[in-house]
């Protein structure tokens, strides 16, 4: 983990919109595939608007989709 200068600087939020979610388990299952991620500090999953925002240090955008599709839905 960084100081708290350098992650100030390097954090960025990222923020997805997730395709094909119908209940709180889609949102609990896309939760924690990208939670599982290495760089991701905190991950919100909306499921009326299937906004994804993701919180973290150098989020790569691949690896969130690539995380979502595991769970089984789709960056749109
Ligand atoms: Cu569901």
């Amino acid at each position: 983990m960084p100081d708290a200068t350098d992650a100030a600087e390097i954090i960025g939020t990222h923020h997805y919109t997730v395709a094909g979610m119908t209940c709180s388990h889609c949102a609990l299952s896309v939760h924690a595939e990208v939670s599982e991620l290495a760089a991701v500090d905190a991950v919100d999953v909306d499921l009326a608007s299937g906004r994804l925002i993701v919180t973290g240090a150098r989020i790569d955008d691949d690896a969130v989709r690539a995380a979502v599709a595991e769970a089984g839905y789709e960056v749109v």
